[in-house]
């Protein structure tokens, strides 16, 4: 299909030239414009809806929208004024879709083709869904997911379960999980989800489910289409089904961002990011042999957190030529990023080094 000139009008206040337009429903941030700092500005964030965004009157009155608090000892309706009055957080976490780096699959995994701009590293400001919880008594016994569901209107005529946004995540999440109104010192916007969305710190963007209307403490997993077969792991040609893995936390990962396709002989600075789900980051070594030699980068800026992602740079001298440059991530626990891909049929969850590089012109 040919690229949208314009941005869907839920997005008209972004950056348009800061992003790539693949559909009304997915954009994403151009390599090149996703800078050296540690947060990503709001109109240069990527969009990825499953369903038509609801209309921009869905935020007219915030503080009056409300989430139905399930599968606790005291189930309640709350309000985002009242959620307001129970606790409040600020964390730094990366959203990142599940198919990020899609485009690099050689078997054309079906889906939008992400190259690495479907992430950005986002300021969430709301009250720890710990907090609610035990202001509502705690979790019934023997529940093992929290269940999100998004406040999308349903199109009539097909099977609410094909096509709700409804997702669950282990009780782990628990401890970090929280119930967002603000998105980098803004009220939340409804293109990223307001007036209220469920943010899992270090899970992938499909987790981090928008407009919120219910979150269920539950025993199973949702048997909606998104949870029970859709953001699965695995091979190319199966089918995807409840017992693969699902798109849960985020592996470690980076990308370069700068020089893109040119440079100097002599010194050059080389820019990227990276980030370790919900693991902290140990180090990023970047090669401009394409992975024969490796360097330290230094990392930028102050680190928000283990759930952000850590800009770096590495000054490097390069003679003339055609360069390979990559960059490897490492988390504190050791795990760090492969060379390949682990290829899977929907293409999701890639971090291999060596697709994620980019080749550059010296002279
Ligand atoms: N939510 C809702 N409600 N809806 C939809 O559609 N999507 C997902 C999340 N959430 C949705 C939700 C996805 S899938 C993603 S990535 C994210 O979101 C995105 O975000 P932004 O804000 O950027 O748009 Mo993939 O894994």
């Amino acid at each position: 299909a040919d690229e949208p000139k314009s941005l869907p009008d839920y997005a008209a206040w972004k950056e348009r030239n800061a992003l790539i337009v693949h559909s009304a429903n997915t954009m994403e941030t151009q390599r090149g414009a996703i800078g050296n700092g540690v947060i990503t500005s709001s109109d240069r964030l990527f969009v990825r809806n499953n369903l038509p965004a609801p209309p921009a009157s869905v935020t007219d009155n915030p503080d009056a929208w409300e989430v139905r608090i399930e599968g606790v000892k005291n189930p309640r309706t709350l309000t985002v004024g009242d959620l307001k009055q129970m606790g409040v957080t600020t964390v730094a976490s990366v959203l990142q879709c599940s198919g990020n780096g899609r485009a690099f699959f050689p078997h054309g995994a079906s889906g939008t083709q992400w190259s690495v701009g479907a992430a950005g590293c986002i300021m969430w400001t709301g009250v720890p869904l710990k907090d609610v919880v035990e202001a509502l008594g705690g979790p019934v016994d023997d529940t093992r997911y929290i269940t999100s569901t998004g406040g999308e209107t349903l199109p009539d005529g097909l099977d609410p379960k094909t096509i709700i946004v409804e997702r669950s995540v282990p009780t782990r999440a628990m401890e970090t999980a929280l119930l967002a109104w603000e998105m980098n010192d803004e009220p939340l916007t409804h293109t990223h989800g307001g007036p209220l969305r469920m943010v899992v710190p270090g899970y992938y963007g499909v987790n981090n489910v928008k407009y919120v209307k219910n979150v269920a403490f539950t025993e199973n997993q949702t048997d909606a289409k998104i949870q029970a077969s859709g953001y699965r792991v695995r091979d190319v040609g199966v089918k995807g089904a409840p017992d693969q893995p699902s798109m849960w936390e985020m592996n470690v990962k980076s990308w370069v961002t700068a020089p893109l396709d040119s440079g100097r002989t002599g010194r050059n600075m080389i820019y990227g990011v990276a980030f370790g789900g919900t693991v902290a980051l140990e180090k990023v070594d970047v090669s401009v042999d394409g992975g024969k030699t490796w360097k330290q980068a230094r990392f930028l800026g102050p680190d928000l957190g283990p759930y952000a992602w850590r800009p770096f740079v590495l000054a490097t001298d390069m003679p003339a030529g055609e360069h390979r440059i990559v960059s490897r991530a490492t988390d504190v626990r050791g795990n760090t990023q492969p060379e390949g891909r682990i290829e899977n049929e929907r293409g999701y969850g890639h971090n291999g080094w060596s697709d994620h590089g980019v080749t550059v012109a010296v002279s």
